[in-house]
């Protein structure tokens, strides 16, 4: 359908907290629209394209599909809810006139509902609330409405933004209701307002061509892609046009291919008009923010800004003794080349070199969205080794400050005591309490994002995994003083070896372990925490000494108390200073960052 009229056109985004149902309402707006043939096999939640996002169930990158409804073409982006992810829902909506913000009916407004929802109205775009999963048992749907509509107040609604329409949904089950006590069958309503209540596309039909670029793929056979919304004119197959680079930079360059959505799919088009989202090819260089004008009068959009990283860790070619054996990217220029690619896609980090040509500091929202990047490098073959994660500080009037999160732990009751008492060891300062009455309580607190560094692990183990912890970056502020990171020595390994379950029994009373019997250990590899502050030297590949007498406690008999092996980001948050994390294809190691104890011994002396 490319006879399209832009007055049919709606750009819109779904916004909300992370896990309120926004891919699942994606899911069955698809459907219901008639995008897949009735015998087409379609995964669930099929936006959630990433292998990581199917394995984790959350969405990590913003994702734009397209569909035709009542001869209106709807354009849709389907953001991240989690915080660290947040920088894409910031470049989603420079493409969209209207979002629909989705708030999940028990558990009403969190800190990301209001992030998103500051960033859409600052946009001045049109918002449709949907509350969402009306079908919980806990669903409090009055109380919700009003939560929401006092955020909307808190936030400097206009009053127009705050007399916002409400739907009611049930989306995993595909329907959407103006009254919560009626069910429908289906998502009529939500067609319906999308296309009543969102704006069309406004722009200059006199004015030529400006574009933003707001995100950027590859295609095997045209290359480097700009994606964006057409602001003002037409781009057209074969046109000559201007890219706009951050500076003064720019270049001339022809449009060699140009796509739209359909579906999911990016099919050829021959031209595209304002208040459409256009896909082109012909770029040496392209980067998001950049503007493609045309070139007889340049001028260029406004400069998509993001919010700035908080959190940096260390990237380093891997130097142990077991480097090169799993992976196949293992040299400094390849992880270079790599890091600068996701510079060009993800405008939420950040990277520096530091004083060793084979170390990068990298810098993101958060340890789930670093985590994300070395786990998907990981998987491309990559082996590397990862630094503690710290906050990024700044100085301010000359005095040193640090980033502050914005903590909403929801628990049953009995859990507030341990809750509270652990932050406020990590500088925690409640902020609010609010005994919901049923039993769970939610309490929030102030705290530096340093503080939170390896305590989401904690907090579910406390909690039993029963709890709800989210937080929200809140600025920055003077620094709160020193933090003790971790209570606990490693278990260092202190030669090469196997590690035999004789060994590993003989130190189970010694700590928590991190490896299982068999494992490759190197001399410097941790293989567990001590149960005391200092660090202990093990032997783990040692033998049982063979005698003609079996003895109890001989090698059948020895049973050990089974273990979860640490995952990237556990690992990442349990390592000090001077330790790290090898990551490979295939393993994931915690060891002493100098691996020689005597060495390790005079650099601890000198410190
Ligand atoms: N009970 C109930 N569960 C729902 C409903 N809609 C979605 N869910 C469930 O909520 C979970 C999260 O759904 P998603 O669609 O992945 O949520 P999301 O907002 O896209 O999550 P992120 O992208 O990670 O922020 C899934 O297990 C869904 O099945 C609903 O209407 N009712
Ligand atoms: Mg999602």
């Amino acid at each position: 359908m490319d006879n399209i009229t832009p007055d049919r056109i709606r750009n819109i985004a779904i916004i909300a907290h992370v896990d309120h149902g926004k891919t699942t309402l994606v899911d069955h707006l698809l459907r219901q629209s008639g995008l897949f043939r009735s015998n087409e096999h379609v995964a669930e939640r099929v936006m959630d394209s990433m292998d990581l996002e199917k394995e984790r169930g959350i969405t990590i990158q913003a994702k734009n599909a397209s569909f035709i409804y009542n001869d209106h073409r709807i354009n849709i982006v389907d953001t991240p809810g989690h915080a660290d992810f947040g920088g894409e829902v910031e470049r989603a909506l420079t493409m969209v006139d209207g979002a629909i913000l989705l708030v999940d009916a028990s558990e009403g407004p969190l800190p990301q509902t209001r992030f998103v929802l500051k960033k859409a109205l600052e946009l001045e775009l049109k918002v449709i609330v949907c509350i969402n999963k009306i079908d919980r048992p806990d669903a409090r749907i009055t109380e919700v409405l009003n939560e929401i509509f006092d955020l909307f107040i808190d936030l400097d609604a206009t009053e127009e933004q705050a007399d916002f329409p409400v739907v009611y949904a049930v989306a995993r089950e595909g329907f959407a209701t103006t009254d919560p006590e009626v069910k429908t069958k289906d998502l009529s309503i939500l067609f319906d307002w999308i296309i009543e209540k969102f704006p069309a596309p406004k722009f200059d039909a006199t004015a030529p061509l400006q574009m933003m670029i707001a995100n950027i793929d590859y295609n095997d056979y045209v290359g480097r892609l700009g994606i964006g919304r057409v602001r003002n004119g037409v781009i057209k197959l074969g046109d000559d046009v201007l890219v706009m680079y951050e500076g003064d930079r720019t270049q001339k360059t022809r449009v060699s291919a140009l796509f739209r959505y359909e579906g999911l799919k990016q099919v050829p088009a021959k031209e595209i008009g304002a208040g459409d989202i256009a896909i082109l090819a012909g770029f040496e260089e392209i980067n998001i923010g950049d503007s493609v004008t045309n070139p007889m009068t340049p001028k260029p959009l406004t400069r998509l800004k993001v919010e700035e990283p908080t959190v940096a860790i260390t990237v380093s070619v891997n130097n142990g003794p077991f480097a090169g054996l799993e992976g196949k990217q293992v040299t400094s220029r390849k992880i270079l080349e790599r890091l600068e690619r996701e510079l060009l896609y993800n405008v939420a980090i950040r990277m520096e070199p530091t004083d060793s040509p084979e170390t990068f500091k990298v810098f993101g929202r958060g340890e789930l969205q670093l985590g994300v990047l070395i786990e998907v490098m990981r998987r491309e073959g990559f082996e590397l080794v990862v630094g503690k994660p710290t906050v990024v500080y700044k100085m301010i009037d000359g005095v040193r400050h640090e980033p502050m999160e914005n903590v909403v732990v929801d628990v049953a009751e009995a859990y507030t005591g341990v809750v509270t008492e652990k932050l406020g060891r990590r500088k925690g300062i409640m902020t609010n309490m609010n005994n919901k009455g049923s039993g769970r309580v939610r309490l929030e607190f102030s705290i530096p994002a340093r503080g939170l560094i390896g305590y989401r692990s904690e907090f579910l183990t406390d909690t039993r995994g029963t709890g709800l912890l989210n937080t929200h970056f809140a600025g920055y502020e003077p620094y709160k003083g020193d933090l003790v990171h971790r209570m606990n020595g490693a278990m260092i390994a202190d030669r090469k070896g196997v590690a035999t379950a004789y060994a590993l029994w003989y130190l189970e009373e010694r700590g928590r372990h991190f490896i299982v019997p068999v494992t490759e250990c190197y001399e410097g590899m941790i293989i567990g925490e001590h149960a005391k502050d200092n660090d202990l030297i093990v032997n783990v590949s040692r033998e049982k000494k063979l005698t003609n007498v079996r003895a109890s406690g001989s090698d059948e008999a020895i049973k050990l108390t089974p273990i979860k092996p640490l995952t990237l980001e556990q690992a990442m948050e349990w390592i000090n200073d001077d330790e790290c994390v090898e990551v490979t294809p295939k393993s994931i190691r915690i060891r002493v960052r100098e691996l020689d104890p005597h060495k390790r011994k005079r650099k601890a002396a000198a410190d």
